[in-house]
Order: C-alpha cells, then structure tokens, then sequence
C-alpha cells in the first residue's frame, strides 16, 4: 500500500523531473517550479496514505504533523529527498516514507522513481529492493570501504570545521567518499551492500525514518555519528556493516 502511493507521486515526479530538465537551458529559475512538484508529490501522498489507514498520524517535511487519530500510528513522510538533485536534474532522488508505532519505527521504503528501485523494509521481515533479500555488505577492512556522507544543513563556522575534520579523517581510512545528496537512498545503498558505511548531521526525521528501517533488517548498524543511540529528532546518523561501524566512528573521531 506505501509502495502504491509512492508510485503514484512518482508519476508525477518523473513529468516535473522531465520537465527540470528542459528548463536547465532556460535562465528562469527552477527553484519555485521544484517546490511545486514537491509540494504535488506531498499532497499525492497524503491523500493516498489516509485512504489505506484513515486513522494514521502525518510528519511531512513541507506541510508538518498531523495527529493519529488513535494516537499511536504515524506516516513519517518526504515526498522528494534530493531536492538539490531534482532542481539539477541529476537522477539521484527518492520518495521516503517510515511507519512509525507507538514511538517505534516499524516499516519503511525508499521509492527511486527513475532507476524504478523499491527499497522496503518490514521490522522482524527483513529488508528488499524490489523482490530481492537485502544485507548489508560483507567487507571487513576500512581501507577497501567506499563511505557515503552528506553535508549538515548547520552553516556555522564550528559546524563547518568539524564536518571538514571528519572527512579528512575519513578519507584517509576509506577506499574513497561518496556525496550524492539524499539520506534516504544512502541509508538504503548501506542497506542494500553498495555502500559499506554513511554519515551524516543536523538530518530531519523525514530523511532517515524509513533508511533507519532498512539499515536495521539488512543486517546494518545504526548509531548517532558519536555513537549513541540514533535518534529521529536528533538527525545525527552513522550507518554501517557490522565489521566497519565500530572503526568508521573510531576514524570519524580521528582515534
Ligand atoms: P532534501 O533533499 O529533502 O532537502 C543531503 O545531504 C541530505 O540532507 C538530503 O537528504 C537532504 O534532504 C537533507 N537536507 C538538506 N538540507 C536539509 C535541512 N535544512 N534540514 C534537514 N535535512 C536537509
Ligand atoms: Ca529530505
């Protein structure tokens, strides 16, 4: 049922995409026209999730919460991660959505509309794309992993330094680094072996409820980047196989 309604907001995602596309070579702005097909995708969404499970609660990232009416279930919802992508018409965006019960997250997909990859995750079922198992992947040495990490949306100048200090100690452990702009799909990558380990702050609940789903039944580890334990609220995300988590955070802390 999550997969039906993200298809359909894919449907039109992937006319607005096109049409992105087209409007490079123009010098009027994409900005307004992105936040319209993102704003379309939401409402899409919306409509759809309430329709299968009318007494679910909402977090949407551009129209905020809405309660359960039995207040124990909620759609954790972002209609487009990547906007950045999107507005560049660079095919690396996703729909997410989470289901989260009783303050736990329970299920999760990650819809890529373009390379039509369905990312799904059931707690205590396992994680899959389309039809096939997902695991985390296997390696176990630093130096041959390749690491995903994203740019805190935190502009201060501390911020800054300590996202600079972590990617140098990073890319001095790692095969290579990957920055490919929607925590959805890097959590997804984590879970599906492409990617060995992902990073990133200052994230928003919407970006990783359904990743934090997939990581976790492929087999991942999951914690806050200084190791606690992950947080939705807190938006801070270290993701990773099990042989690499351990000694991505020790090379995160420069240890
Ligand atoms: P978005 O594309 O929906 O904005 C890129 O590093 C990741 O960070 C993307 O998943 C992006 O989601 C997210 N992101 C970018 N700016 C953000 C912000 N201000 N708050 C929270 N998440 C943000
Ligand atoms: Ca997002």
């Amino acid at each position: 049922m999550m997969a039906q309604a993200a298809d359909k907001a894919a449907r039109s995602l992937i006319r607005d995409f096109n049409e992105v596309e087209n409007l490079q070579v123009s010098r009027k702005g994409t900005n307004d026209f992105v936040t319209a097909a993102d704003l379309r995708a939401e409402q899409t969404l919306k409509e759809e999730l309430s329709r299968v499970r009318p007494g679910f609660g909402f977090l949407l990232e551009e129209s905020g919460p809405v309660k359960a009416a039995d207040g124990r279930s909620r759609w954790i919802v972002d209609p487009l991660d990547g906007t950045l992508n999107f507005m560049h018409s660079v095919p690396q965006f996703a729909i997410s959505i989470g289901v989260e019960q009783d303050g736990e997250l329970i299920a999760g997909i990650v819809f890529d509309p373009i390379k039509d990859e369905l990312f799904w995750a059931e707690k205590g079922r396992g994680a899959f794309l389309n039809h096939r198992r997902l695991r985390v992947s296997a390696r176990d040495k630093l130096s041959s992993s390749l690491v995903a990490h994203g740019r805190s949306a935190d502009e201060s100048p501390e911020a800054r330094q300590r996202f600079m200090t972590q990617m140098n100690h990073v890319l001095s452990h790692t095969r290579d680094l990957r920055r490919m702009g929607s925590a959805a799909l890097d959590l997804a990558y984590v879970a599906a072996g492409r990617l060995d380990g992902y990073w990133e702050d200052g994230l928003k609940p919407w970006d990783i409820a359904a990743g934090i789903v997939l990581v976790r039944e492929a087999g991942g580890y999951l914690t806050a980047v200084d190791g606690s334990p992950v947080e939705l609220e807190r938006g801070s995300v270290l993701a990773a196989n099990p042989h690499l988590h351990g000694q991505l955070h020790k090379a995160l802390a420069g240890r």
